[in-house]
């Protein structure tokens, strides 16, 4: 047994400003129940934990308080404020020598972490998901900004001047988008026509899934200086996975989703990683927290032999 060098610094950020379903607020305490410190432990990291950010209840505050440049998304000047403080924790873990793991919230949150883990870096990521995460204000058919993340940090279309977002903070040709599987219209067009690197469940059937994460780390290390990993739990199959605001039939199994972040961890270039959607009010008996921990562990390194 080789002793990990590597420690992390937990940071936890309830939020649900960025989705409809209430309860993925709940998703740090959840995780953390689930066994993070004893399953990192057993993984050979060190670990701290910082706590969870202060997020005011999404009941106090106006959903559709902006100003006419902020389209349709829903609680943006909440996002701003909570995203802004993140990047701040997360820049100051890795200054710290502490691999940042954000545990969330909805993944609008990823505009945060990404920002800050890329404010003293040129970093690469690969979003597991079902969904591309590529509106914008103007194209989202929801309103809700967890639908945007990944838009944001590469600047698109409006994102572009956002400074929160510190757009750009990834390069279209280091994003690699894995599990694709509920696509809107305009997130397809911007897919075919820019750089970004999208692997769809039937590529996934067709290639199998350590290919396809094989593709998705060449072009998250090509040139970079590493990379993060956002784990939206939707990336996974319903069956093993309920508790998420928005499952999607015909996702990754348990298997594939554990052998993709052992990959993650043999490659070694992981600088940050987070872990959204946990929503343990439709969860059953904590599993998809329990799941989202043990896949932290593998990404972290946990042998079996
Ligand atoms: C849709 C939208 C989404 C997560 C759903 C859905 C986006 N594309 N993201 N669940 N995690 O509303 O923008
Ligand atoms: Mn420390
Ligand atoms: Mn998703
Ligand atoms: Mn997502």
């Amino acid at each position: 047994f080789e002793p990990n060098q590597r420690s992390i610094r937990v940071i936890g950020a309830p939020t649900d400003y960025g989705q409809d379903r209430r309860g993925v607020d709940m998703g740090p305490s959840a995780i953390r129940y689930g066994g993070l410190s004893d399953r990192l432990a057993e993984a050979g990291v060190a670990t701290e934990d910082a706590g969870d950010l202060l997020v005011p209840r999404a009941e106090e505050r106006d959903p559709d308080y902006r100003t006419p440049s902020q389209g349709k998304a829903r609680f943006l000047r909440e996002t701003e404020d909570v995203c802004t403080r993140l990047r701040g924790e997360v820049r100051e873990s890795l200054a710290d020598g502490h691999t940042p793991l954000v545990l969330g919230g909805d993944h609008s949150i990823a505009i945060g972490t990404v920002a800050g883990a890329a404010a003293d870096a040129d970093i690469g990521a690969i979003w597991f998901d079902a969904h591309a995460d590529l509106n914008t204000p103007t194209t989202t058919p929801s309103g809700n900004v967890h639908g945007m993340p990944l838009a944001a940090l590469l600047g698109v279309d409006e994102w572009a001047g956002v400074d929160w977002a510190n757009a750009p903070s990834l390069s279209r040709e280091n994003v690699a988008i894995v599990g694709l599987r509920s696509v809107d219209d305009d997130e397809r067009d911007l897919i075919a026509e820019s750089e970004i690197s999208a692997y769809t469940m039937s590529d996934i059937d067709r290639r199998g899934l350590a290919d396809v994460v094989s593709d998705a780390l060449d072009v998250a290390t090509d040139g970079t200086d590493g990379y993060h990993v956002s784990l939206d739990l939707d990336w996974l199959d319903p069956t093993i996975a309920p508790g998420v605001g928005t499952p999607v039939r015909g996702g990754v199994t348990y298997r594939e989703a554990h052998h993709s972040m052992e990959q993650v961890a043999e490659d070694g270039g992981m600088r940050s990683m987070e872990l959204v959607e946990v929503n343990p009010t439709l969860d059953q008996h904590n599993e998809t927290a329990e799941l989202a921990v043990e896949l932290a562990a593998s990404a972290f390194g946990k042998r079996i032999l």
